[in-house]
């Protein structure tokens, strides 16, 4: 299935101008550098300029005519040095491309530069996505620099081969316990990742159990290596999640003591070990005094001791120790109303705002639960000054739809991104925050649990292809707009034929809102099943321990979080903010009932009450299901026949289920209240 090649398609140019002059212009390739990162970038100059052209240009070291391109680094070719000016070079940074087209005596003439063969490999991979998506030479030109340092992607897969929260088959690396060998596979997929522009990717669950524990050890390290070196090929660095009581199970130590004089030479021996075989190993992930997982708590120390511990053993080898924030108490009593799950990651980690050491960055999730459909920013992010930093994303649809639905979150990110935390007056927006930018950190960046799988799509649904390429072009350029990236994915994708690429993007960009609308209301979140997280059961976690409550009643609905009567949430957010929060009437009305208890008769600013717009929106969400299948339906012939149903099969089952949805949480609230649908729908 043409599935499988995602956004490195390659089909023939429509347009027949720009066929004809590219064609002309790069029937000459000159390229003055010799490395394993750049013999990779020529070679997806090959498959894609034969693709995309039908050509197979000359390769040489320089040009014999005037026209053609010319790829290089500013070090390597002095043909590329000899072009740019001293700003140019000084723009670039290790990361960064140059793009420039030139007409001279009517040939033109295309380079491609980078600082280092990664940034002639990010240019080269950028010339391809725009020759792809029909750009015209005279607008190829640019400089461009990742805004973010770290771009980084998680797997949580396991070494049986099975994927946590998983949605698209089985592990692309592990399978029954041992390391693949089809590494043709991780070679595309690093190919993918390295065009979108990731840099970093943690290959295993940060849920460490028996097996996993082992991969830093003889019986794995090898294969970890290979993989290694694949990823090397295209400037993405490799981590490990580890087990923090590894000096337990694997050490013969007695104990995982991050302040043990023992504990502490295990992990720098340990890490000797590691940088043995894989002398550019990223570092280590790690989710610790979690969900049932070990860490520093056990022997009464802070989170700071445990990260410092290891990143004391990873420092000398130039790695990094990336600590996860999901902290929580998931014991807690549903009839305490004063604990609130919310405040947790800020009440552990706030207090710990410069302990750690510089190599030690706090990954941080996008919001104080768990990647629900809307949920408010981490206030960590904002409060935290003198920490490194990075948002943690899911792109696994673990909430959203299980890549059953079409729900494209690039919105949402693109939401929290520009969501200001006032954490350094006006305008500090998390997106500065995680750059960098604001607070001048050594590290920063992205972080996000993907959605990939051995499907032959890789992603389940095929549409879910455009949040793993929406997630690494936010990481690369957080301005992006959601619009443009959807229009990217669509083109590189689908097809130029802007006709198809419209009727795409408009089911892309409405999906989130539809999913939000069918299912639960207003920044609650949880009203799923418990364990899998699919389909609707709206008091499924009520009166269970794992502090995700709704709290709805006769009388009305949602969690009070406010300072004054609730559990303090808003308190932990910068003053400008906690006001909103703190105020029932000016709290954004998306977030109401997740930091307020409101009856039911409250009115909204649309004039419906809470009960009502709970029911509109739920009629509304099937029905914008159900347009999403028309507009599908329209494309029959536009697109290839087995994407074309693959698609629709998805979006028959999306319409069932948000009936589904639409039918249990409008019945609960008629049966709570009493009050029927003013419209007079059917409510069963
Ligand atoms: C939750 C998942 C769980 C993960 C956990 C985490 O349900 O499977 O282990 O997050 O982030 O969303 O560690």
């Amino acid at each position: 299935t043409s599935m499988y090649k995602a956004w490195l398609k390659y089909y023939r140019l429509e347009n027949k101008e720009l066929l004809t002059l590219y064609k002309q212009l790069l029937r000459e390739v000159a390229v003055a550098e010799d490395s394993v990162i750049t013999a990779n970038a020529v070679n997806e100059l090959k498959t894609g300029l034969y693709g995309l052209l039908g050509i197979k240009p000359v390769f040489s070291s320089e040009l014999t005519g005037e026209a053609g391109l010319v790829i290089g680094t500013i070090e390597g070719s002095k043909e590329i040095s000899g072009l740019l000016s001293a700003d140019e070079k000084d723009s670039l940074g290790e990361e960064g491309f140059i793009i420039r087209f030139k007409t001279e005596n009517n040939a033109g003439r295309l380079l491609v530069a980078g600082k280092t063969n990664k940034g002639l490999m990010y240019g080269v991979f950028n010339l391809l996505r725009l020759i792809q998506t029909e750009t015209a030479p005279q607008a190829l030109s640019r400089i461009e620099n990742p805004v973010n340092q770290l771009r980084t992607i998680n797997h949580w897969d396991n070494i049986d081969g099975s994927v946590e929260r998983g949605y698209a088959g089985r592990s692309i690396f592990f399978k029954n316990n041992k390391i693949t060998g089809n590494l043709s596979r991780i070679n595309d997929y690093a190919r993918m990742l390295a065009a979108a522009g990731i840099n970093t990717i943690a290959i295993n669950n940060v849920n460490v159990h028996e097996f996993e524990t082992l991969l830093i050890t003889d019986k794995y390290i090898k294969d970890v290596a290979k993989l290694n070196e694949i990823f090397r090929g295209y400037g993405i660095k490799l981590f490990l999640s580890i087990n923090f009581a590894s000096t337990l199970e694997i050490g013969n130590l007695e104990t995982a003591d991050p302040l043990d004089g023992n504990v502490r030479q295990w992990w720098k021996d340990k890490a000797d070990y590691i940088y043995s075989h894989i002398p550019d190993f990223g570092g280590f992930l790690v989710k610790a005094d979690s969900e049932g997982r070990p860490g520093p708590f056990t022997y009464g120390r802070t989170h700071a001791d445990g990260a410092n511990m290891l990143a004391e053993a990873l420092k000398p080898h130039g790695g990094l120790v990336i600590w996860r924030c999901f902290v929580y108490n998931c014991q807690q009593d549903w009839r305490d109303r004063t604990i609130d799950r919310a405040r947790a990651a800020y009440d552990h980690f706030m207090p710990l705002d410069g302990k750690f050491q510089d190599n030690v960055l706090l990954q941080i999730k996008n919001g104080p639960m768990d990647f629900q459909v809307r949920e408010p920013v981490s206030p960590l992010i904002g409060s935290l000054k003198k920490t490194n930093q990075l948002l943690e994303l899911q792109i696994t649809q673990e909430y959203t739809g299980q890549q059953r639905h079409l729900c494209y979150l690039v919105p949402m990110w693109k939401e929290i991104l520009d969501f200001d935390t006032y954490g350094n007056g006006k305008g500090t927006t998390v997106k500065k925050i995680i750059s960098r930018d604001t607070f001048k950190n050594n590290y920063g960046g992205f972080a996000a649990v993907t959605n990939i799988g051995d499907d032959a799509n890789w992603t389940g649904h095929q549409m879910a292809q455009a949040n793993t390429y929406g997630y690494a072009r936010l990481a690369w350029n957080p301005d992006l707009s959601s619009e443009e990236i959807a229009e990217e994915w669509i083109r590189r994708t689908y097809t130029n034929d802007s006709k198809v690429v419209d009727i795409i993007k408009g089911m892309l960009l409405g999906s989130w809102k539809a999913y939000e609308n069918y299912t639960s209301p207003l920044g609650i979140g949880w009203m799923v099943n418990p364990n899998h997280h699919y389909g609707p059961n709206v008091d499924g976690y009520e009166y269970d321990k794992w502090g995700t409550y709704h709290r709805a009643d006769h009388k009305g609905i949602g969690v009070d979080r406010t300072v004054k009567s609730g559990t303090g949430y808003a308190g932990q957010y910068h003053k400008e903010v906690a006001e909103v929060y703190e105020s029932l009437e000016k709290c954004p009305e998306e977030l109401l009932l997740f930091f307020h208890y409101v009856p039911y008769a409250y009115r909204l600013k649309s004039g419906e009450t809470l009960l009502q717009y709970i029911y509109n929106t739920h009629f509304r969400g099937v029905e914008q299901v159900e347009e999403l299948k028309q507009n599908w339906l329209g494309l029959k012939g536009k697109v290839e026949e087995d994407v074309f149903l693959h698609v629709l099969e998805r979006l028959e089952g999306q319409l069932s289920h948000s009936k589904e949805w639409r039918d249990i949480i409008n019945t609960y609230f008629l049966r709570k209240t009493g009050i029927p649908d003013e419209l007079g729908r059917k409510i069963y």
